[in-house]
């Protein structure tokens, strides 16, 4: 099967960390895509960067359809476009936010997200509550460590990140921990052995739960909601996006 893991942000540097990840827990035969869009946001550090990070992981499915992808993994915690991707894309699409909260309610009957930016832990808040996982999320922290300084090895944002996850079991009452940004993804093995508890990364439980789906020939209803977009003209900017997509 083919896997296309979307980094919705336009950093090179952290597609590269993010599709490592993917390529580590893929299964044998399992092929990993990982893609950026050539348009938007550095980092995706708000509602505005999530708002316009959308078009790209839009315009990434439809280039990974025509390279018939079986299913996607949006790279990004705050899990932009996901509804509209799954409207676009054939095969099934899961969040690393969506998929690291979940597993987590399988581990633990609390947990506790450690993320970047603290403007945007309200995003991760939406999230839990859209997800039905507000009975399990049982606090979510920043760290204030931009999502750009985990684009490569960084020995302080490290001391940073388990701080705020020993600071966090200690007063959330939690038991396991969502690392709250994809560049975080390389840090969960090494946080989980030092901390004694389920560190989660959402890129490698998402790639997981995808393939697991394609496997069982599950994917994205297409009755109601998820079907396709609607044929319309699109204009401006946008003319590109109209529906049925136009495949180069
Ligand atoms: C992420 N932003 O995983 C999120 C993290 C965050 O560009 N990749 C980003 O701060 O929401």
């Amino acid at each position: 099967m083919k896997l296309c893991i979307l980094n919705p942000n336009t950093s090179a540097a952290m597609t590269a960390k993010i599709g490592a990840q993917a390529r580590r827990v893929a299964s044998p035969g399992t092929q990993i895509l990982a893609v950026n869009p050539t348009m938007g946001p550095a980092s995706i550090e708000s509602h505005y960067d999530d708002a316009v990070a959308v078009l790209g992981v839009l315009e990434e499915i439809r280039k990974a359809e025509a390279q018939g992808c079986d299913g996607y993994v949006i790279a990004c915690f705050g899990d932009p476009g996901l509804r509209a991707a799954r409207e676009a894309a054939t095969g099934p699409v899961i969040g690393i936010a969506e998929a690291a909260m979940h597993a987590a309610s399988f581990l633990a009957t609390g947990f506790s997200v450690v993320t970047t930016l603290t403007r945007t832990c309200v995003i991760a808040e939406h999230l839990a509550q859209a997800y039905g996982m507000n009975g399990f999320c049982r606090n979510i922290h920043g760290t204030d460590i931009p999502v750009l300084d985990l684009e490569g090895d960084n020995p302080p944002a490290y001391a940073t990140i388990r701080a705020a996850c020993e600071h966090a079991l200690a007063v959330d009452r939690s038991a396991a921990i969502v690392l709250g940004c994809a560049g975080m993804s390389d840090l969960a093995a090494r946080l989980s052995g030092e901390l004694g508890v389920p560190v989660i990364d959402g890129v490698g439980v998402a790639v997981r739960l995808v393939e697991s789906l394609v496997a069982l020939n599950l994917s994205t209803s297409k009755r109601g909601d998820y079907a396709p977009p609607l044929p319309k003209p699109y204009v401006g900017l946008t003319s590109g996006f109209a529906w049925p997509a136009r495949h180069a």
